[in-house]
């Protein structure tokens, strides 16, 4: 049998000498090759929605920089346009969705086994990728996690603080509970798709659970991703699963223990010899490069990465930017980023 792959060993909890790397945003706006495919596809979402141009993007960073992993091209706001929101991009600004505040708006959302209508072509990029990528290169597929979709379902936007989602669950709990719900049952049925079409890892972003405090961590950070990570592991149990809570600090702590992810993805917010000391004892980590040194470069980076790469050493690292990288990066970065990991 083939050797598995370097990051489904490091998901296996191998500690390896080098270890594997791929990107957060890796197909992105600061490749020239994406924004022709974007071009092309005429907009974002048509990107996401064209099977073959999703396939293209997926693989550009692949054929540049040879990451170990593909991540699969498209969005975590496709499963609120699979549930009926209306969801579009406002160029320089980002997206917008339809709100969800009143138990009429929720009433007229699609059950979670109608996403399917709208996410096929996805699961048919994912097909088309199990074909043409490298046989040393896992395809990651991913989803949002309840908390955070709902975030932008209620507020029909991003927000810096998530206020309009937190005020729904102060002065509603049920609806907010019930939207929860529908978005953890589609995201379940939206995951096990993604694997039934060969996603070989998951990954669920989280990426404002920093601003849940407490109880309210447990209850619609931890829980959603607990629930989530049982379903597809009575599933799919040799599929391992990514948690991503951003900006949860301490409470990274006994995440993956509490959740059963198989790997926490740490942000770079966190210091890697407190991520090492206190969640790589659980198991696999990946991160955590901050994504400006893609735009900064230098010294600085191999100093950063090489830092990186020794702090988790003696465990299973998987090496990644701690959030994604950022539309101004500069392409030559990530390959010093690369080269540098790989001790070139
Ligand atoms: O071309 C463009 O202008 C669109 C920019 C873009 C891209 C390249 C968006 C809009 N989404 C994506 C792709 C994307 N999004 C991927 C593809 C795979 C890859 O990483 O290469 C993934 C995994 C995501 C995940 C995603 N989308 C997250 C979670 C991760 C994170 O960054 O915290 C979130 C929060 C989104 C929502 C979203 N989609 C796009 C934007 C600009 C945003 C953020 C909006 C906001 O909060 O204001």
């Amino acid at each position: 049998m083939a050797t598995p792959k370097k990051i489904l060993r490091a998901l296996a909890g191998e500690t390896q000498k080098t270890p594997p790397i791929w990107m957060m945003r890796q197909a992105g706006r600061y490749l020239p090759e994406y924004r022709a495919s974007r071009e092309k596809a005429g907009d974002f979402l048509s990107l996401c929605y064209n099977p073959e141009l999703a396939a293209e993007v997926t693989l550009q960073p692949i054929r540049r920089y040879g990451f170990d992993a593909a991540i699969l091209f498209a969005d975590i706001l496709l499963v609120p346009q699979a549930l009926g929101a209306d969801l579009w991009f406002v160029t320089g600004e980002g997206p917008r969705l339809s709100t969800i505040t009143s138990e009429a708006d929720f009433a007229k959302l699609k059950p979670a086994d109608a996403i399917h209508d709208t996410t096929a072509p996805v699961y048919e990029t994912i097909r088309l990728l199990t074909r043409e990528l490298p046989e040393d290169t896992a395809l990651i597929g991913f989803a949002g996690a309840p908390w955070t979709v709902a975030t932008y379902m209620i507020a029909g936007r991003g927000t810096p603080d998530q206020g309009p989602a937190h005020a729904l669950r102060q002065a509603n709990p049920a609806l907010f509970e019930a939207l929860l719900d529908r978005i953890t049952k589609a995201t379940i049925l939206y995951l096990s798709q993604q694997i039934e079409a060969g996603a070989e890892v998951v990954k669920i972003f989280d990426s404002w659970a920093g601003s849940l405090q407490g109880d309210d961590f447990e209850r619609y950070a931890l829980e959603p991703c607990r629930e989530i990570t049982a379903a597809l592991k009575a599933k799919y149990p040799t599929v391992p699963v990514i948690g991503f809570p951003r900006g949860a600090g301490d409470k990274n702590i006994g995440f993956a223990k509490a959740t059963g992810v198989d790997c926490v993805a740490l942000d770079y917010g966190l210091d890697a010899t407190w991520a090492a000391a206190n969640v790589q004892v659980d198991g696999c980590v990946q991160g955590n490069l901050d994504p400006s040194h893609m735009v900064t470069g230098g010294q600085p980076l191999i100093d950063a990465t090489r830092a990186i790469v020794q702090v988790f050493s003696k465990g299973p690292h998987i090496f990644n930017l701690g959030h994604g990288i950022t539309p101004d990066a500069n392409p030559q970065n990530v390959q010093l980023m690369v080269d540098t990991v790989r001790g070139a």
